[in-house]
């Protein structure tokens, strides 16, 4: 039984990226995924709230934003087989403190502080992380695709 093999985005939250960037990537690399798009930034306001837009109408919508633009991101798109779960599996829970009680081995349990600086970032579904690496990173792909058609079309 295989599983599809998908793209999914990961973020390195700004909180992560001094003291547990290595680790994380090497954690990845250890999980078998590969790494096929990486770019270091620090996220504007706009972006931030296109990629996480689902959450404007909450009350920490602001913080949030605050939190993940206040210092350079890694951005990575991830590829593996059921790649969109297993990221969010290694990631573990949303909020730290359940992550050490239920999930210890997961990144969240051991290099996050709080809800807000949960050290990483994972897309919810295929399709989410198809417009989020399509957000942050373009799509290259299509865009050559169009260009070679624009080319053919004039010769
Ligand atoms: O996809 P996740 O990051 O696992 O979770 P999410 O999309 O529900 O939330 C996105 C981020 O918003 C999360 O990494 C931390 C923050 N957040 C989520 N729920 C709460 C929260 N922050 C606060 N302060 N309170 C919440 O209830």
């Amino acid at each position: 039984f295989f599983f599809p093999v998908q793209r999914t985005l990961a973020l390195i939250k700004p909180d992560a990226m001094q003291e547990h960037r290595e680790e994380i990537l090497e954690e990845i690399r250890a999980g078998g995924f590969s790494v096929s798009r990486v770019k270091e930034e620090v996220l504007s306001r706009e972006t931030a709230e296109e990629l996480y837009k689902e959450l404007r109408d909450r009350p920490f919508f602001g913080q949030l934003l605050d939190v993940v633009c206040e210092g350079p991101c890694l951005m990575l798109v991830l590829t593996k087989e059921n790649a969109v779960e297993e990221w969010r599996a290694m990631m573990g829970p949303v909020d730290p403190r359940e992550a050490r009680e239920t999930a210890p081995s997961t990144l969240r349990a051991r290099f996050s502080t709080d809800l807000l600086h949960n050290s990483v970032h994972g897309s919810s579904s295929q399709r989410h992380a198809e417009d989020q690496i399509h957000h942050l990173f373009g799509d290259t792909v299509s865009s050559d695709t169009e260009r070679t058609g624009d080319v053919d079309g004039h010769t």
